[in-house]
C-alpha cells in the first residue's frame, strides 16, 4: 500500500474508532525535550511520582522505550464539558471534581480503541510488512504532549498541556508506536504568544516559570498522587476542589473553539456531589460510588481526606457532625489529620477547647496530634 493510501486509511480508522484528531509523525522527540525532562526530575518537580526518575531513561525518547517505533499514530478524543468548570468554584457546598474525572474512566475508555485500531490496521496492511504495534494512554513512560505537538495536533501552552485551535485544553491523548515509517503530518506551531491566563489563575502558584510546572504544587497531584496528609501551606487554596484541577486549562481563551464531547462515558452531569454526602463515605459505598471511575484509584481514605479540606474551606457549619466523627473515629490517619484542620477551621472556640481535649485523650497517630499546634 502507497504511503499516502495508508495515511488515509489511519484518518479512516481514527473516525471509524470514534476520535476527534488523528495525526502521525517520527517517534524521534527533540533533545531539548529530553533535557527538560531531566531538569523536571532534577529540580524534584516530580515530588513522590518517583516512577517518572525510575523510568527517566526509556521516557526521555520513545526509541528507548521501543527501538523498532518508526512512527507514532497520535489520537485525541475530545472530553469537552458543556459549561465553564470555572464556575463551580465558588459552590461552597459541593465536592468538586475536575472534568475530566467526571464519567468513566478515559484509560479504560481509549485503551479498547487503541487495541481495536491497530488489530484493524495490522489487519488492512500488507502483510509482508511484519507490521508490530505498541499502545499507550497515560501509564507508560512516553512523552505524550511533545508526540501530540509533534503531530500538529495542537502545542503545549505555557500551563504545559496540549492546546488545540479546535477543541482547546480538552482532548485525552492516545499514542500508537508502529515499526513501519507512515507519511508524517506537519508540527503545529505555539499560538500562546504575550498570554499568560493560565499561569495567573493558578491558585497555588505552581508554576515556576511558564512551561515549568512543579507538580508538587499542584492541585491535581496534591489531590491524586499525593498518598499523605495534605501540606498546611496549600489547604485554603485548594478550595472545594476534591479530585484534580481545571483552573489553568478552564481559563485558556481557545477554548472558545472548544465543542462538548460526543463520548456519552464522559458524562459530567452526574458528578455534582453534595459533600455532607461524601463526607459519609465508608470503603464499600465509595467502591460502589465510583466503580469504573478514575476517582476510585486513589481509594476512600485519600479521597475523604480531599473532601475534609473541601470542608473545611466551606464554611458550612453544619458539616461539623460528619467532620468530628472522621477525627473521632476514622480508621486512616490521613483523614483524621485533615478532620483535624477541617474542623478548626468550622468550629466555633467552645467546640474547639472541648473537642481538643477529647481527641488529644485517644489519638496516638504524632502527625494528627501536629495538626493541633
Ligand atoms: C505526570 C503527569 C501529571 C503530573 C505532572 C504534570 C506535568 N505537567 O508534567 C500531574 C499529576 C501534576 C498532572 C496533572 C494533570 N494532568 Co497529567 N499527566 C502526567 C503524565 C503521566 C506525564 C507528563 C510528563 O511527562 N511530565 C514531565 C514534564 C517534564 O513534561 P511536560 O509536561 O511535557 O513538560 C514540557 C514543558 O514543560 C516543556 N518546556 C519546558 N520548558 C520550556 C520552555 C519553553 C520555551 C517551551 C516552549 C517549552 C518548555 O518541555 C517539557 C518537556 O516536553 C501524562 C501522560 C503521559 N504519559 O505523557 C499525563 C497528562 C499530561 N495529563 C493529562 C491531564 C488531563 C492532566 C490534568 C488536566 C488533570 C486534572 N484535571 O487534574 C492536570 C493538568 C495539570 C497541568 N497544568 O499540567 C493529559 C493532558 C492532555 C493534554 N491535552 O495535554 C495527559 C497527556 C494524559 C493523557 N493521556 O491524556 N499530570
Ligand atoms: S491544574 Fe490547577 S493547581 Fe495545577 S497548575 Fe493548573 S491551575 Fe495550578
Ligand atoms: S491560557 Fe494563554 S498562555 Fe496559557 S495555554 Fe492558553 S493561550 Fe497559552
Amino acid at each position: 500500500m502507497k504511503n499516502n493510501n495508508e495515511n488515509i486509511l489511519i484518518k479512516k480508522l481514527a473516525k471509524e474508532f470514534e476520535f476527534d484528531v488523528c495525526r502521525v509523525t517520527d517517534p524521534k522527540l527533540e533533545l531539548s525535550t529530553e533535557l527538560r525532562l531531566k531538569e523536571f526530575l532534577d529540580l524534584g518537580f516530580h515530588g513522590e511520582m518517583k516512577w517518572m526518575e525510575e523510568t527517566y531513561e526509556r521516557r526521555k525518547s520513545p526509541i528507548n522505550l521501543w527501538s523498532e517505533a518508526k512512527s507514532a499514530i497520535v489520537l485525541g478524543l475530545n472530553y469537552g464539558p458543556g459549561a465553564d468548570p470555572l464556575t463551580k468554584n465558588n459552590n461552597k457546598s459541593l465536592g468538586n471534581i475536575s472534568v475530566y474525572a467526571q464519567g468513566k474512566d478515559y484509560h479504560d475508555v481509549i485503551k479498547g480503541r487503541l487495541k481495536s485500531f491497530s488489530s484493524k490496521l495490522i489487519a488492512r496492511l500488507d502483510k509482508k510488512n511484519k507490521i508490530n504495534v505498541k499502545v499507550f494512554v497515560d501509564t507508560a513512560p512516553l512523552m505524550e504532549k511533545p508526540l501530540a505537538e509533534k503531530s500538529g495536533i495542537g502545542w503545549q501552552g505555557k500551563h504545559t498541556n496540549l492546546v488545540s485551535r479546535e477543541f482547546g485544553s480538552w482532548l485525552f491523548l492516545g499514542v500508537i508506536l508502529v515499526n513501519k515509517v507512515f507519511q508524517y503530518d506537519n508540527p503545529e506551531a505555539n499560538h500562546c504568544g504575550s498570554c499568560n491566563q493560565c499561569i495567573k489563575i493558578c491558585p497555588t502558584n505552581a508554576f515556576d516559570a511558564p512551561y515549568k510546572l512543579n507538580a508538587t504544587k499542584c492541585i491535581s497531584y496534591l489531590t491524586i498522587e499525593n498518598k499523605n496528609i495534605i501540606p498546611k501551606e496549600f489547604r485554603k487554596d485548594i478550595g472545594n476542589k476534591i479530585f484534580g484541577c481545571d483552573d489553568c486549562l478552564a481559563i485558556c481563551p481557545w477554548n472558545k473553539y472548544a465543542k462538548l464531547s460526543n463520548e456519552t462515558k464522559f458524562n459530567h452531569e452526574m458528578y455534582n456531589f453534595d459533600l455532607q454526602d461524601l463526607l459519609k463515605l465508608c470503603d464499600e459505598t465509595f467502591r460502589v460510588k465510583f466503580k469504573g471511575s478514575p476517582i476510585k484509584r486513589i481509594g476512600r481514605d485519600r479521597f475523604l481526606r480531599n473532601c475534609c479540606i473541601s470542608a473545611g474551606n466551606s464554611n458550612n457549619k453544619n458539616l461539623l457532625p460528619d467532620i468530628i466523627k472522621l477525627l473521632m473515629d476514622d480508621k486512616s490517619f490521613i483523614v483524621r489529620g485533615a478532620a483535624v484542620w477541617a474542623f478548626q477551621q468550622l468550629s466555633d472556640k467552645e467546640l474547639y477547647k472541648h473537642i481538643k481535649v477529647k481527641h488529644l485523650n485517644i489519638e496516638k497517630d504524632t502527625s494528627v496530634i501536629q495538626e493541633w499546634t
